[in-house]
């Protein structure tokens, strides 16, 4: 495994997703080259490399293609095992936090935000996230939805409040790791999106 390759990211600078992967190459201080892609598709260049696979973001490492952030992460931790993105708590529940930060905390923060923006989500995005879908992006629906979604966003970062509570200073422990990364990025999201963030936020300091 030659390493003189250069990491690249394909990514854009408002996915979250992608937010996650350059954290960590700032955690573990790994040098990495940016490509921008577009938000939406067509995405030309990117695509016969990833043969379709048409999520945010992607990582290459010389003809190696690297497609998911928890393979992207997984990679990187082989690589640079150092410092380790595993809790002091185990590396089981590290990786499986994804599940949470990735699935529903993020199903919230995802309908926060686009409720949110409602109106100014550009017509093309919410064509390209259907076609993504299969299934309407339906910014109505999540419009009305909003005060189910504050509340339930609400508990999520509650319960890294609850962790935080102790005195610990990330949520794997003593140090910084993926559970910190993967939660991070919800918080990110709707600290980048909405002016109402800190209004949101401010119950949990
Ligand atoms: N399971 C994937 C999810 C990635 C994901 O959904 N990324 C969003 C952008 S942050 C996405 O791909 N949206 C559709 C797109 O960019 O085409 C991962 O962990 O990498």
């Amino acid at each position: 495994m030659p390493e003189h390759l250069p990491i690249i990211l394909h990514h854009f600078d408002e996915s979250p997703f992608s937010e996650k992967i350059r954290l960590i190459f700032g955690l573990k201080n790994i040098a990495w080259t940016s490509v921008r892609i577009s938000r939406i598709m067509p995405r030309p260049d990117l695509m016969p490399l990833t043969g379709g696979y048409r999520r945010t973001p992607v990582m290459q490492i010389g003809a190696d293609i690297y497609c998911d952030t928890q393979r992207i992460i997984r990679e990187l931790e082989h690589r640079f095992p150092a410092p380790t993105l595993s809790s002091d708590r185990g590396e089981g529940l590290a990786w499986a936090s994804a599940m949470w930060t990735d699935k529903s905390f993020f199903q919230n923060t995802v309908n926060l935000v686009f409720g949110s923006l409602a109106d100014k989500v550009p017509q093309s995005f919410i064509e390209d996230r259907e076609k993504l879908r299969g299934a309407k992006f339906d910014i109505a629906a999540m419009t009305a939805a909003i005060p189910q979604m504050r509340d339930q966003y609400r508990a999520h970062v509650g319960w890294i409040e609850t962790q935080l509570a102790g005195g610990h200073p990330w949520l794997g422990g003593a140090a910084a790791d993926l559970v910190d990364i993967n939660a991070y990025m919800n918080v990110w999201y709707v600290r980048s999106n909405l002016a109402v963030a800190d209004q949101l936020l401010a119950e949990f300091p």
